[in-house]
């Protein structure tokens, strides 16, 4: 599913990623591109000037400009704002506080209504929910016949009325056996129309009033790109949409819909259809769906968590410290604390674009325990003997060895780390470390 535009993009970002400087020249160039992309996956035109506005205008703040990878905060920012666009965050069914509730499904002719209506169907019953199914669709031969083989196969509640062709009166029969049975969805599959007609917009509207529904569900065709936008606007207009659910995501759709629906409808997309088996239904995250299509759920994480835990406050205040000398065993046990929120050391150190050469570090490389043994040591020194490591003979590392309940040899290995580390970080505070902090005015 978008695959295109996900590469596209894939590569922007790629390019994007790896610079250290990013000038308003390359953020120019990048948004012409994102901006293509996203017309190029039939997106909408105003949506997408809009889209690239608002990342431009977030990745040329201080935020972005004055932290230690620019490339990568843009990265963010697009994401941030393609999870935006598809809805912001997870938009649930909502269950009626009396139930049955009904679940009302509309759509074009062929959008997958009937499919769509047994799939979310064995999904309710996945989840602890007693869905009834019926189909009002007493228009198309066999259109009834179809769920309800649909619903024998996957033991799902069915209803029908043989004989009943007034689609008002079978929804309000239907309901009642709804309550009666003990059900908490009425799920009320509907007929289609190629296009959008008075007729059919009138029995909705008839169907809703005497059923007062908790969800009107717009079944859309995400293959249709923009004619599903437009009909989804439309509908909506007409019987107040509370959801979309998208299908056939799994096809060669290109986007657009997915992309748009929710910017020109203000309803959020509930569920995709991935398929025509009936579990191919997914509750839908625009998170999820964005890291899926940017193809960096694990990278974006990793930033976030960066972010999270190194503040540039504190970066330089170590730049200062490296530079007078001052690096202490307490800044090193910092340094260690705040390595480990960050997680895997050399994954961390991956990120960073200026880093490259110290990957591979293998004393830099610790796990979890190690880490909690050097914190147990450090807090068994003196505050003297952690300015001043030095100072440590042989008795004060005995001392120390009794307090942290470790061998005096780990003792003589933690310092001898705490030294590389800080020549280590002394030579590069000539070289990498200002690049790192560029912006920030640090002096070599
Ligand atoms: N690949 C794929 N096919 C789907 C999906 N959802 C529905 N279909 C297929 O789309 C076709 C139409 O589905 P229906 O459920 O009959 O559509 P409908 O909206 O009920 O059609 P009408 O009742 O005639 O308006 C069927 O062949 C389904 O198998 C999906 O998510 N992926
Ligand atoms: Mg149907």
């Amino acid at each position: 599913m978008f695959e295109n535009l996900s590469t596209k993009l894939q590569k922007i970002l790629r390019d994007l990623r790896g610079q250290g400087r990013v000038t308003e020249r390359h953020l120019d160039q990048t948004s012409r591109e994102i901006r293509n992309a996203l017309l190029d996956a039939d997106v909408h035109f105003r949506i997408a000037r809009e889209f690239v506005d608002r990342v431009r205008q977030r990745a040329l703040g201080q935020e972005v400009m004055q932290s230690l990878t620019p490339g990568q905060q843009v990265v963010k920012v697009v994401r941030d704002e393609l999870v935006d666009l598809l809805g912001g965050s997870h938009s649930a069914l909502t269950f009626a506080k009396d139930p049955p509730g009904v679940f009302l499904m509309v759509g074009l002719q062929g959008s997958g209504k009937t499919t769509t209506a047994a799939k979310l169907g064995f999904w309710l019953l996945n989840n602890n929910h007693t869905p009834l199914l019926l189909s009002v669709d007493v228009y198309r031969p066999a259109a009834i016949e179809q769920l309800r083989v649909m619903c024998a196969n996957h033991g799902l509640a069915f209803f029908d009325h043989p004989g009943t062709e007034d689609p008002v009166a079978l929804t309000e029969m239907g309901l009642r056996h709804a309550r009666n049975g003990g059900y908490d969805v009425l799920l009320v599959d509907t007929a289609g129309r190629l296009h959008i007609d008075d007729e059919m917009m009138t029995e909705l509207e008839r169907i809703r009033a005497v059923t007062r529904p908790v969800e009107v569900l717009l079944v859309a065709d995400a293959m249709t790109g923009q004619d599903a936008v437009r009909s989804a606007k439309e509908f909506h207009g007409r019987l107040g949409l509370t959801g979309v659910l998208l299908t056939k995501m799994d096809g060669d759709a290109r986007g657009g819909a997915a992309l748009s629906i929710k910017s020109v409808t203000g309803q959020a997309i509930k569920f995709i259809g991935t398929g025509e088996k009936v579990d191919a239904l997914e509750p839908f995250h625009p998170d999820r769906l964005a890291g899926r299509i940017l193809g960096m759920g694990d990278v974006l994480s990793l930033i976030e968590k960066a972010e999270q835990a190194v503040d540039q406050e504190d970066a330089l205040e170590l730049a200062e410290k490296l530079r007078q000398d001052e690096f202490t065993l307490e800044d090193f046990r910092d340094q260690m604390r705040q390595v480990r929120k960050l997680g895997p050391l050399d994954q961390v150190l991956g990120m960073l674009p200026n880093m490259g050469p110290l990957r591979g570090i293998n004393n830099l490389r610790m796990d979890e325990k190690e880490l909690i043994h050097i914190e147990a040591i450090i807090d068994s020194m003196t505050p003297q003997e952690r300015r001043h490591h030095h100072i440590l003979n042989g008795s004060r590392r005995k001392r120390i060895s009794r307090g942290s309940g470790r061998p005096v040899q780990e003792i003589n290995r933690l310092l001898k780390q705490y030294i590389e580390t800080r020549k280590l970080m002394k030579s590069l505070s000539r070289g990498i470390v200002p690049r790192m902090f560029k912006g920030l005015r640090f002096p070599t």
